[in-house]
């Protein structure tokens, strides 16, 4: 079966790619494209509006995440403004001004929460969350990944999210964890 990735995140791109790779169906992008603005209240909101927008604009499937890192201290932000925390424009300038955010508080404790909605062109929809739990680091580490993976430290891991390969992260994180239950309910 063929599905339209519809994201406009190169690092979500390869992750879903990669999972779906395993289910045997072909993926292809937006091409251009434009997804609309996210004016939901939720995760879940956010990703049926990309995923309906992307399904209605091609005639086919399409997968979208909406996705974001809820730091305790922080009463929950940037939660789903995470692609904008801060109003940075860049992964690196998001992870500084975290990491200033942080600077006076000693509960680090954060979470990556990813929600996957996969629509039709007729209007159905279904829908998967996943979450990882873990600790926000003092400084970056690691190279892999994408957006705040260099600062979160999962639960029981030794290495930063940035600093495990793809397979890796996909074992653990709040997409791979989404993805493994669309792979389930596609009998995979
Ligand atoms: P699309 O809407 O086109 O999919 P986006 O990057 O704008 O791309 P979101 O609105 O869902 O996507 O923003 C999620 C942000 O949360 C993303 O830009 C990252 O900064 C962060 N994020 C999500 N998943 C992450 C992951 O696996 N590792 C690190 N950061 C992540």
């Amino acid at each position: 079966r063929r599905v339209v990735i519809g994201t406009s995140n190169a690092g979500k791109v390869r992750e879903l790619q990669e999972a779906l790779a395993g289910l045997g169906w072909e993926c292809q992008g937006l091409a251009g494209l434009p997804l609309p603005e996210e004016t939901g209240s939720s995760y879940e909101e956010n990703a049926a509006l990309k995923a309906c927008a992307a399904a209605l604009a091609t005639g086919l499937p399409a997968l979208a995440d909406d996705s974001g890192i809820e730091v305790q201290a922080l009463g929950g932000e940037p939660g789903i403004y995470s692609a904008r925390f801060g109003d940075r424009s860049s992964d690196r300038e998001r992870n500084l001004y975290l990491l200033e955010r942080m600077r006076q508080h000693h509960n680090r404790a954060a979470k990556f929460v990813s929600v996957l909605v996969l629509a039709y062109p007729d209007g159905a929809l279904e829908e998967y969350r996943g979450e990882v739990h873990g600790q926000l680091l003092e400084g970056p580490r690691g190279e892999n990944g994408f957006g705040y993976d260099p600062l979160f430290l999962p639960d029981g891991q030794a290495r930063s999210m940035a600093e495990l390969s793809t397979v890796e992260k996909a074992q653990i994180s709040h997409r791979g964890q989404a993805l493994a239950q669309l792979i389930a309910a596609h009998g995979g």
